[in-house]
């Protein structure tokens, strides 16, 4: 310890008693560690070499995944220059993709999912499949949601080279999690991956968004679903090409055949998700591995009668042209309510409609009439034309 700073007691500190403590030793030694565990991450070099757009597209082409995560990065970041490099990498990377056969799961808190999907995902591996896991996740803008969790959790799968597991992406709109997800998938198709399992927790917009990415929709539920419906909507139901029972084992397994009689009775009366294939539940268990090859075959079955049927393709085609309408509405949502001149006259249409001296459909043909998307989009920060 430096000699000099044990002597800088001040005059009126009690002499002899340590008014002015000495700081705690080791604060900057790594070997001792930080109080607070952020600091040395946050602090660590950030020396990593900008990939170019042609390593990026080498490296997610030959399958390389540190290459595939520095690419998934770029479009998850809220930078414009990132937003146009990334969709120039995409661009490029098109052709590569369509190829896998996307499947979403969701489910109740707790359902198993992420069991299911590290059980299912190694039995995909050990037949031959390059295996990505995405999640979306709307709620995870600050935590991460339970992503690093499912990362250790998914552990023997995360440690295969076939497996490729990707968090959600953080914060952002709603608009923007379904864009980032879609184009992370498609990265991942690129990048060779022929299975896409996508996990969704049960809330809010996200079976939606996840249901309008993939082929096959499975909603994962546990024993007794009663009356309650274990708080599942009906809605969720209608989205569902598969309902699986899992932890269909041990003392559960009675109770889950049961369950799946309930299911199968509650089936009937819900439209099916897919047109010409029928919604059926199905039994399994991710801890002893039971049910899950037969949960592949009804996938491969699903995958063939909806190519022969053209439904496949017509989803994947809706699917698409939603997507671009999707973004469009939020485009042209965010030129609206971001520029200036609306955002001027807001306060005083709103006062006017309020105190019934215009009707709201009135108050739109006058906003309207104002707004000038030309004007508008010079403003906004240009994150199409740079392509
Ligand atoms: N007995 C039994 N337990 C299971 C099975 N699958 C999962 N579990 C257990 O159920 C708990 C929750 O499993 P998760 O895979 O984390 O569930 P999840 O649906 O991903 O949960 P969230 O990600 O929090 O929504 C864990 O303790 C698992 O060990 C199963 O097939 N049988
Ligand atoms: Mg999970």
């Amino acid at each position: 310890m430096d000699k000099n700073y044990t002597t800088t007691n001040p005059e009126w500190a009690v002499q002899g008693n340590s008014a002015v403590m000495s700081g705690i030793e080791g604060i900057k030694d790594t070997t001792v560690g930080n109080i607070n565990p952020y600091l040395n991450f946050s602090m660590k070099p950030k020396n990593r070499k900008v990939l170019t757009e042609d390593e990026l597209v080498d490296g997610v082409t030959k399958g390389d995944r540190t290459v595939l995560s520095r690419a998934i990065t770029l479009i998850e970041s809220n930078s414009p220059k990132h937003f146009a490099k990334a969709q120039r990498v995409l661009q490029r990377l098109l052709p590569k993709t369509g190829k896998a056969l996307r499947v979403g799961i969701t489910g109740v808190p707790g359902a198993g999912k992420s069991t299911l999907i590290e059980a299912f995902g190694n039995m995909l591996c050990d037949e031959g499949h390059k295996v990505a896991v995405l999640a979306v996740d709307p709620t995870s803008s600050i935590t991460r949601g339970s992503i690093l969790g499912d990362k250790t959790r998914m552990s023997t799968l995360s440690r295969r080279e076939e497996a490729f597991i990707r968090p959600s992406p953080a914060g952002g709109t709603l608009g923007g999690v379904a864009r980032k997800s879609r184009e992370t998938m498609l990265m991942c198709e690129a990048a060779g991956y022929d299975v896409i399992l996508t996990e969704t927790v049960g809330v809010g917009q996200s079976e939606t968004i996840v249901r309008s990415m993939v082929d096959f929709f499975m909603l994962v539920v546990l024993t007794g679903a009663g009356d309650d419906l274990q708080g599942i909507k009906k809605g969720i139901m209608e989205l569902a090409d598969a309902i699986v029972i899992n932890k269909a084992d041990g003392d559960n397994l009675v109770k889950a055949k049961v369950t799946r009689g309930e299911y199968e009775r509650m089936i009937e009366f819900i439209r099916p998700a897919t047109e010409g294939w029928p919604t059926h539940a199905y039994l399994c268990s991710a801890v002893e591995k039971t049910g899950l090859q037969e949960l592949w075959k009804v996938i491969q079955l699903f995958k063939e009668i909806t190519n022969a049927s053209g439904v496949f393709q017509r989803r994947r085609d809706s699917q698409l042209l939603d997507w671009m309408k999707s973004m469009i509405d939020d485009h042209l949502h965010n030129l609206f309510f971001e520029d200036a001149v609306i955002t001027g006259r807001m306060p005083e249409v709103r006062e006017a409609v309020l105190n019934g001296v215009i009707s709201p459909t009135q108050a739109v043909a006058e906003l309207i009439k104002i707004f000038d998307v030309k004007r508008a989009s010079e403003r906004q920060v240009d994150l199409f034309s740079n392509t």
